[in-house]
Protein backbone atom coordinates (compact mmCIF):
# COMPACT_ATOMS: atom_id res chain seq x y z
CA UNK A 1 0.00 0.00 0.00
CA UNK A 2 2.82 2.42 1.12
CA UNK A 3 4.36 1.64 -2.55
CA UNK A 4 1.14 2.24 -4.45
CA UNK A 5 0.82 5.51 -2.79
CA UNK A 6 4.38 6.51 -3.35
CA UNK A 7 4.02 5.14 -7.44
CA UNK A 8 0.82 7.15 -7.21
CA UNK A 9 2.42 10.45 -5.98
CA UNK A 10 5.17 10.21 -8.35
CA UNK A 11 2.83 10.16 -11.23
CA UNK A 12 1.50 12.57 -10.07
CA UNK A 13 4.53 14.66 -9.60
CA UNK A 14 5.85 13.88 -13.10
CA UNK A 15 2.45 13.59 -14.78
CA UNK A 16 2.85 17.39 -16.21
CA UNK A 17 2.38 16.37 -19.90
CA UNK A 18 -0.18 13.94 -19.79
CA UNK A 19 -3.41 15.62 -18.57
CA UNK A 20 -5.55 16.99 -21.37
CA UNK A 21 -4.73 20.79 -21.22
CA UNK A 22 -0.94 21.29 -20.73
CA UNK A 23 1.31 24.07 -19.91
CA UNK A 24 4.78 23.08 -20.54
CA UNK A 25 6.23 22.03 -17.06
CA UNK A 26 8.44 24.86 -16.49
CA UNK A 27 4.77 26.97 -16.76
CA UNK A 28 2.35 27.94 -14.54
CA UNK A 29 -1.38 27.63 -15.53
CA UNK A 30 -4.27 30.72 -14.73
CA UNK A 31 -6.61 32.93 -16.89
CA UNK A 32 -6.59 31.05 -19.00
CA UNK A 33 -2.79 31.01 -20.63
CA UNK A 34 0.25 29.49 -19.53
CA UNK A 35 3.00 31.57 -18.03
CA UNK A 36 6.74 31.33 -17.47
CA UNK A 37 8.69 33.27 -15.06
CA UNK A 38 12.11 33.14 -16.60
CA UNK A 39 14.33 31.54 -13.69
CA UNK A 40 17.14 33.58 -15.32
CA UNK A 41 17.72 37.59 -16.64
CA UNK A 42 17.62 38.58 -20.37
CA UNK A 43 20.19 41.16 -21.10
CA UNK A 44 17.59 43.57 -22.21
CA UNK A 45 13.63 43.32 -23.61
CA UNK A 46 14.32 42.53 -27.46
CA UNK A 47 15.96 39.05 -26.25
CA UNK A 48 13.46 38.40 -23.64
CA UNK A 49 10.97 38.80 -26.46
CA UNK A 50 12.54 36.80 -28.72
CA UNK A 51 13.00 33.98 -25.91
CA UNK A 52 9.32 33.85 -25.33
CA UNK A 53 8.34 33.75 -28.75
CA UNK A 54 10.97 31.11 -29.63
CA UNK A 55 8.84 29.47 -26.88
CA UNK A 56 5.55 29.95 -28.94
CA UNK A 57 3.94 32.57 -27.30
CA UNK A 58 5.05 36.47 -26.11
CA UNK A 59 5.64 38.53 -23.20
CA UNK A 60 3.03 38.59 -20.93
CA UNK A 61 0.70 41.36 -21.47
CA UNK A 62 -2.01 41.61 -17.85
CA UNK A 63 -5.11 42.22 -19.34
CA UNK A 64 -6.68 42.93 -15.88
CA UNK A 65 -6.16 43.40 -12.12
CA UNK A 66 -6.64 40.09 -11.38
CA UNK A 67 -4.80 38.83 -13.57
CA UNK A 68 -1.78 41.15 -13.01
CA UNK A 69 -2.07 40.01 -9.06
CA UNK A 70 -2.04 36.28 -10.38
CA UNK A 71 1.10 37.47 -12.72
CA UNK A 72 2.99 39.32 -9.78
CA UNK A 73 1.62 36.46 -7.84
CA UNK A 74 3.62 34.43 -9.65
CA UNK A 75 6.60 36.30 -9.66
CA UNK A 76 6.91 36.12 -6.01
CA UNK A 77 6.73 32.73 -6.52
CA UNK A 78 9.56 32.30 -8.11
CA UNK A 79 11.46 34.84 -6.12
CA UNK A 80 11.65 37.10 -9.20
CA UNK A 81 10.86 41.23 -8.23
CA UNK A 82 11.43 43.00 -11.13
CA UNK A 83 10.31 41.54 -15.00
CA UNK A 84 9.89 42.98 -18.28
CA UNK A 85 5.89 42.25 -19.88
CA UNK A 86 4.98 43.20 -23.13
CA UNK A 87 4.72 46.82 -23.58
CA UNK A 88 6.97 48.93 -25.64
CA UNK A 89 7.06 52.47 -27.05
CA UNK A 90 6.15 52.77 -30.77
CA UNK A 91 7.07 56.01 -32.51
CA UNK A 92 4.87 58.22 -33.78
CA UNK A 93 6.87 60.56 -35.40
CA UNK A 94 5.23 63.37 -33.65
CA UNK A 95 7.27 62.90 -30.63
CA UNK A 96 4.62 61.55 -28.35
CA UNK A 97 5.37 58.26 -28.24
CA UNK A 98 2.57 55.55 -26.48
CA UNK A 99 2.90 52.43 -24.90
CA UNK A 100 2.08 49.57 -27.44
CA UNK A 101 1.15 45.76 -26.40
CA UNK A 102 2.84 43.08 -28.21
CA UNK A 103 -0.14 42.23 -29.35
CA UNK A 104 0.32 46.02 -31.56
CA UNK A 105 -2.37 47.83 -29.71
CA UNK A 106 -2.50 49.79 -26.77
CA UNK A 107 -3.40 48.23 -23.40
CA UNK A 108 -6.73 48.87 -22.54
CA UNK A 109 -5.97 47.78 -18.66
CA UNK A 110 -2.86 50.02 -16.87
CA UNK A 111 -1.52 49.46 -13.61
CA UNK A 112 1.69 52.09 -13.60
CA UNK A 113 3.01 53.18 -10.52
CA UNK A 114 2.78 56.83 -9.96
CA UNK A 115 4.66 58.74 -11.69
CA UNK A 116 5.52 56.27 -14.28
CA UNK A 117 5.47 56.08 -17.67
CA UNK A 118 8.83 58.82 -16.36
CA UNK A 119 10.80 58.26 -19.82
CA UNK A 120 13.62 59.16 -17.35
CA UNK A 121 16.13 60.28 -19.99
CA UNK A 122 14.21 60.30 -22.86
CA UNK A 123 14.84 56.29 -23.54
CA UNK A 124 12.42 54.60 -21.16
CA UNK A 125 10.54 52.99 -24.17
CA UNK A 126 9.72 49.24 -23.06
CA UNK A 127 7.62 47.80 -19.71
CA UNK A 128 8.46 46.17 -16.55
CA UNK A 129 6.46 44.74 -13.41
CA UNK A 130 7.86 46.13 -10.09
CA UNK A 131 7.91 44.85 -6.56
CA UNK A 132 5.48 45.50 -3.92
CA UNK A 133 5.45 49.18 -3.34
CA UNK A 134 2.38 49.35 -0.35
CA UNK A 135 3.50 51.87 2.41
CA UNK A 136 0.16 50.60 4.30
CA UNK A 137 1.43 46.94 5.15
CA UNK A 138 -1.16 45.32 2.06
CA UNK A 139 0.88 43.68 -0.86
CA UNK A 140 -0.41 45.96 -3.78
CA UNK A 141 2.75 44.98 -6.16
CA UNK A 142 3.19 44.49 -9.43
CA UNK A 143 2.46 48.15 -10.46
CA UNK A 144 4.33 49.13 -13.86
CA UNK A 145 7.65 51.10 -14.75
CA UNK A 146 9.17 52.01 -17.97
CA UNK A 147 12.75 51.43 -18.77
CA UNK A 148 15.14 51.57 -21.42
CA UNK A 149 14.74 48.33 -23.52
CA UNK A 150 19.05 48.29 -24.03
CA UNK A 151 21.74 46.52 -21.99
CA UNK A 152 21.74 48.83 -18.90
CA UNK A 153 19.04 46.90 -17.22
CA UNK A 154 18.99 42.99 -17.39
CA UNK A 155 15.52 41.53 -15.79
CA UNK A 156 13.89 38.23 -15.44
CA UNK A 157 10.58 38.35 -18.11
CA UNK A 158 7.25 36.36 -17.99
CA UNK A 159 6.42 34.71 -21.41
CA UNK A 160 2.47 34.24 -21.96
CA UNK A 161 1.48 31.15 -24.20
CA UNK A 162 -1.86 29.80 -25.33
CA UNK A 163 -2.26 26.14 -23.36
CA UNK A 164 -1.59 22.79 -25.32
CA UNK A 165 -4.18 20.27 -26.26
CA UNK A 166 -2.46 17.09 -25.66
CA UNK A 167 -4.60 13.85 -27.15
CA UNK A 168 -2.28 11.23 -24.95
CA1 LIG B 1 10.49 54.93 -15.53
Amino acid sequence: MLFKNLFMLLTLVYSCSATAYVCPCDSKYFDGHCYYISPRTAKNWPAARATCRARGGDLAVPTSKINNLHIFQAMKASNVHKAFIGLYKVADGLGTNTFYTVRGVEPTYTNWYPGQPSDSGGNEDCGEMLPAHSTSGGDVGGQWNDLPCNDRFPRHYVCQTSFQFNEN
